[in-house]
């Protein structure tokens, strides 16, 4: 009954152990989970995008075999993530139909452009960089499926990182036209990189619930300070540098400061006004339609299976 699952539920979360699916849990604990999954899911799906977009220019075969390559592993994240969601009780279709009517939110940062070929190195690098630090503390989140979905997705994420970095090593090594444009690219997507750690800490309306339930364990400004820290030193191997003459650790507080962002554009990006919602929207509603036909083709075959196994 409701009063022992609560009790339980709250055992559990006292003790740091795990929320399975069929456990009795709060609505308010399923519905956040499901909306913090599912946008992580869409931004899986939307995130393939940009790069897919230089599969076909990949500047050598090995290169292109390597985006191609990172790229459906976005497509297998989706997928898991949207499994786990599915085990909250909201139906893939749903979530899918949400994210195509325009009313479903994916990362801020799938908004921005790829324009050059060293945009794939500083994806990779800043991007996944900083995917890992938001989501290495999400492998001990206390809903079991999203725990485990995480650990499975940030192995595969630090492959990506350093796919990204070792690009952007290359060209940083390469002709000064080359450094140029890894410069420029690192100038583009360092801060969107900063903004996909959330809203400053005053500013997130969901922070304190989900680190009260062990869904987040740090809050948005700790994991973009730790995340301005790690960077701070790998662009020193590049040898470029960050577009940001703030940075610096502060050792009263242990936390690195970097200059501030412009939380204005980010709500712009959020209020889909960014400078590829558009396109990013209109893109994954032509392949939904493009992929009725397998969908039609899968659900035919398995009622026939369906039927074939009850005669
Ligand atoms: N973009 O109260 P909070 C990847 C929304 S990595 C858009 O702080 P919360 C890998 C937020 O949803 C990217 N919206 O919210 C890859 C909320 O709106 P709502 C995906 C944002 O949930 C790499 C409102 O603002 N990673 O895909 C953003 O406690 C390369 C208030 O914010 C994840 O999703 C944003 N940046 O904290 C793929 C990680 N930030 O729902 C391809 C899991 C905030 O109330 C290529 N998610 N909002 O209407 C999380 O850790 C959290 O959900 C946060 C936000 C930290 C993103």
């Amino acid at each position: 009954d409701e009063q022992a699952g609560r009790e339980q539920f709250d055992r559990l979360i006292s003790e740091d152990s795990r929320i399975e699916p069929r456990d009795w849990m709060p609505e308010a604990y399923r519905k956040t989970l499901a909306r913090q999954i599912s946008q992580h899911a869409h931004s899986e799906i939307i995130g393939m995008q940009p790069e897919a977009n230089w599969i076909s220019r990949a500047p050598s075969l090995k290169r292109k075999a390597i985006l191609m390559a990172k790229v459906q592993d976005e497509a297998g994240h989706g997928l898991y993530l949207y499994s786990a969601a599915e085990t909250l009780g909201t139906p893939r279709d749903k979530m899918t139909e949400d994210l195509i009517a325009g009313k479903a939110r994916y990362s801020s940062i799938f908004n921005y452009p790829a324009v050059t070929w060293a945009d794939m190195g500083a994806i990779g690098w800043l991007v996944d960089g900083a995917a890992i630090a938001n989501q290495v503390p999400l492998c001990r989140a206390s809903y079991g499926p999203y725990g485990r979905a995480m650990v499975r997705i940030c192995k595969e994420e630090s492959f990506h990182q350093r796919q990204g970095f070792e690009i952007l090593l290359e060209l940083a090594n390469g002709t000064p036209a080359q450094k140029e444009m890894a410069q420029d690219a690192v100038n583009r997507w360092y801060a969107p990189a900063l903004m996909m750690f959330g809203p400053p800490d005053d500013d997130s309306p969901n922070s304190k619930q989900s680190m009260a339930w062990n869904i987040k364990r740090f809050s948005n400004d700790e994991l973009r300070s730790r995340f301005v820290g790690m960077m701070v030193e790998q662009v020193k191997v590049l040898g470029l540098t960050l577009p940001d003459d703030q940075i610096r650790f502060n050792e009263d507080t242990q936390q690195w400061e970097h200059a501030p962002l412009d939380w204005d554009e980010f709500k712009e990006v959020l209020a889909g006004r960014g400078p590829c919602n558009a396109q990013r929207m209109e893109r994954r509603r032509e392949a939904h339609e493009d992929g009725a036909w397998v969908r039609e083709a899968a659900a035919a075959y398995a009622d026939k299976r369906a039927t074939a196994a009850a005669q």
